[in-house]
């Protein structure tokens, strides 16, 4: 899958930040109102990773997550990332998100 640019991508992705680190990537810190809604934001993204095959590198410490996206078939940010990054927005909006 064709690699996109970066600085492009994030245009469109307002709440996403580029990774900084050892490779491109784009990345959204989230905050929720306790850890039951962390959590179950992270089991919907889950099962949609596991539905398309294309899965997030992230943390939770109680009420906060860390999403880091990148293709690693494609050593960057493709539309698949694009996409997870539009149905994480979804996510995290349905569950509340403060930040
Ligand atoms: N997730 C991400 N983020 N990047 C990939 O390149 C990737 C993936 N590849 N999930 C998939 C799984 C690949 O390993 C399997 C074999 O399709």
């Amino acid at each position: 899958m064709e690699r996109l640019d970066v600085a492009e991508v994030l245009k469109g992705l307002p709440a996403w930040h580029a990774h900084a680190g050892d490779r491109p990537g784009i990345e959204r810190k989230l905050v929720f109102a306790d850890f039951n809604a962390a959590f179950g934001f992270m089991t919907r993204v889950a099962l949609r990773a596991d539905k398309v095959d294309h899965h997030p590198e992230w943390s939770n410490v109680y009420n906060r997550v860390e999403v880091l996206l990148t293709t690693h078939d494609a050593g960057g940010v493709t539309q698949r990332d694009v996409d997870m990054a539009g149905f994480i927005d979804e996510a995290a909006a349905a569950m509340g998100a403060k930040a």
